[in-house]
């Protein structure tokens, strides 16, 4: 919506203004299980140690830039298993406590690590309690390539887990680098289920230590169902406002800006995110927006970054202070700690734009330097960069990626547009190419295909493209706002991005950007295009209360084959305990479901 953010910067004094960092709250009372964030959280090793390692690697001698990981990846023969428990909760991850979600008893949720080419096993248990309700996760990015039932979208590619049952997802790490896994159902990742990825791979880039992933997110001190509810009213409003922004789940918050009446206890200096840097040392960080909406612009305090890769794709490295990404966008970074000598300290800042509405953008963590006093707060003083109000990514010019490839020409175009509405019922919706997408979740798109039947509702919001083999869109922006859009299933090449309509130009169409999110600025075009991959994809912004709003599209590829799919009879034995635990339980789907 693109509104200027209100009663802006409140709680970010009280924040900064502080001598010390000692947390007022203990780990386990802001974070659960988590340990990220704190220093106690290990390093990431360069890679899983296999037996045996082919050449030295688990990868071999496939290299980041001389391998097409779309067509090639390493056959490792490991599986890496995880178990996930998703339950209730009631933490304060800034010192204001709030019901949640959690994986595992944290926020976030834990890291899954594997090798490129390993499987993942990812063992889902659905304890959401009081009141109950469905779960479905995303591993987000994956080209789950012969595996599109494993995507974790429900009502597109599976039924949502019940209550007290459990899914085994079971993909392949087709692709490497960071990325995070969360809910898919309803708007719930805002609750909470969020958690990193990191699959190593092979890099150039050279680097002595894997500070591991930093995520950056947006906070609601208000439970993810009462917000959609509230926004999906009759004369609701589309805009729902941030209370805070964590980074790796951690910030403080000024309680003396709790709305009085609210009972919830609320704890100042509840305690930021810390870091260690090795003096003199090259730094790995693994920069995740897993906010629900704002795009944040993170800085460090008198360091400069070298981007290495952008979501899934190894870059040409490039130099910048500063590095945007909207929600579901990763970027790796290499900084060098050089810039003090060894007891000296930094604010690390995450700062969300005017884009989105927030009452409290400014997130910082302090990182340390070898002999730094871990309860001082930092004195650095920040970058000062102008903001761009069109909220975009960096320029596409400058994000090269390392394997090159040229963009072969379209067999299909199709233009969709982004507008808001408001339905017969004064309900304010998206419409993406012309629909309002609501799922079935009962009647998942990928396995209706399967059946050989490609006749859908329309609120589905299918679109079909048979036998194309490689399909351009063109994303025109009728809202004033940026939208981070996400294509699952693919690494789209991101051919353009700018005001206003398309001219028709690609930005190095010898080697295009690729990235599986990519902002469209408001009344803005966006121009990507992707080769086949068989199965049903969604394609959506992600800002989540976009998409509980109905911006979601399902994109058919190569149906044919989708037909031909075999799918597990586990996924058919999902349904029907999803079938049997409805029949007497009424879902309240508050939003589109996705
Ligand atoms: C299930 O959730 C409840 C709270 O809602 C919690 O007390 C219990 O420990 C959870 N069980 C598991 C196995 O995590
Ligand atoms: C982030 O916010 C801080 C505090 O208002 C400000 O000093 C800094 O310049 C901002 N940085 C960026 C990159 O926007
Ligand atoms: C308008 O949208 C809301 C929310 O999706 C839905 O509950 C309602 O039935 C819709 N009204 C009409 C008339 O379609
Ligand atoms: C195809 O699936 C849709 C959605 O479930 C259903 O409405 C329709 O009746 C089905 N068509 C056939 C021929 O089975
Ligand atoms: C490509 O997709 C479009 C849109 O659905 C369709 O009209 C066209 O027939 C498809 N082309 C091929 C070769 O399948
Ligand atoms: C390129 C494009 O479609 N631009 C439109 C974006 O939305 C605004 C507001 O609805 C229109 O005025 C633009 O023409
Ligand atoms: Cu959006």
């Amino acid at each position: 919506m693109g509104v200027i953010g209100i009663v802006k910067g409140l709680a970010n004094f009280a924040a900064l203004a502080l001598s010390n960092t000692k947390p007022a709250l203990p780990q386990k009372r802001t974070n659960g299980a988590s340990l990220l964030g704190t220093l106690l959280f290990p390093l990431i090793p360069f890679m899983l140690t296999n037996n045996p390692l082919p050449d030295g690697y688990p990868w071999g001698k496939l290299t980041d830039s001389g391998t097409n990981p779309y067509v090639e990846n390493p056959h490792t023969g490991v599986t890496r298993y995880y178990d996930f428990t998703i339950s209730r909760g009631l933490i304060a991850p800034d010192g204001y406590e709030r019901e949640v979600l959690l994986v595992n008893g944290a926020f976030p949720g834990p890291l899954i690590e594997a090798n490129w080419g390993d499987m993942i096993v990812v063992n889902v248990r659905n304890n959401i309690t009081n009141p109950e309700d469905g779960t479905a996760i995303h591993w987000h990015g994956f080209l789950q390539t012969e595996t599109p039932w494993e995507d974790g979208a429900p009502g597109i590619s599976q039924c949502p887990i019940p209550p007290g049952a459990s899914y085994r997802y079971e993909f392949l790490a087709s692709l490497y680098g960071s990325t995070w896994y969360h809910a898919h159902y309803s708007a719930q990742y805002a609750g909470g289920i969020v958690g990193p990825m990191v699959i190593h791979g092979p890099t150039q880039a050279k680097y002595d230590v894997d500070l591991g992933p930093i995520l950056l997110s947006d906070w609601y001190h208000k439970e993810y169902h009462d917000i959609v509810e509230e926004m999906l009213k009759p004369n609701g409003s589309p805009r729902v406002v941030s209370d805070n922004n964590l980074i790796n789940g951690k910030m403080n918050f000024d309680c003396s800006t709790v709305a009085p009446g609210d009972k919830s206890p609320c704890t100042n200096n509840a305690g930021i995110s810390k870091f260690r840097f090795q003096t003199g040392k090259t730094h790995r960080l693994r920069l995740v927006n897993t906010g629900g909406d704002g795009v944040q612009r993170f800085t460090i305090d008198g360091h400069t970054f070298t981007v290495i890769a952008e979501d899934f794709t190894p870059v040409k490295p490039y130099k910048t202070n500063m590095v945007i990404l909207g929600v579901g966008q990763r970027t790796d970074v290499l900084v060098t700690a050089n810039v003090g000598k060894p007891d000296s300290a930094f604010w690390m800042r995450s700062n969300l734009t005017n884009c989105s509405p927030n009452r409290q953008p400014n997130a910082v963590a302090a990182v340390y330097y070898d002999k730094a006093d871990t309860d001082k707060a930092p004195t650095s003083q920040a970058w000062n960069i102008p903001e761009d109000p069109s909220c975009t990514n960096e320029d596409l010019a400058k994000t090269e990626p390392l394997y090159p490839m040229a963009v072969p020409k379209p067999t299909y175009t199709q233009t969709m547009e982004i507008e808001l509405f408001k339905n017969a019922s004064d309900v304010t919706l998206w419409k993406f190419n012309g629909v309002s997408m609501r799922t079935h979740y009962n009647e998942p798109v990928l396995l209706v295909a399967n059946e050989g039947n490609f006749t859908f509702p329309r609120e589905w919001n299918v679109v079909n493209y048979y036998s194309n083999s490689s399909v351009r869109i063109i994303v025109r922006n009728r809202s004033a706002g940026p939208h981070p859009m996400h294509l699952h299933g693919h690494n789209p090449y991101i051919l353009h991005e700018g005001p206003g309509d398309w001219d028709g130009t690609i930005i190095r169409p010898s080697n295009p950007h690729r990235r599986d999110v990519h902002i469209v600025r408001g009344n803005g075009h966006l121009v990507m295009q992707f080769d086949g991959n068989p199965g049903i994809w969604s394609f959506h912004c992600h800002i989540v209360w976009h998409a509980s709003g109905g911006f979601l599209a399902n994109l058919v590829v190569e149906p044919k084959k989708v037909d031909w799919l075999r799918i597990p009879r586990d996924v058919e034995r999902n349904c029907k305990a999803w079938d049997w635990w409805t029949r007497f339980n009424v879902v309240p789907q508050i939003d589109s479901g996705a």
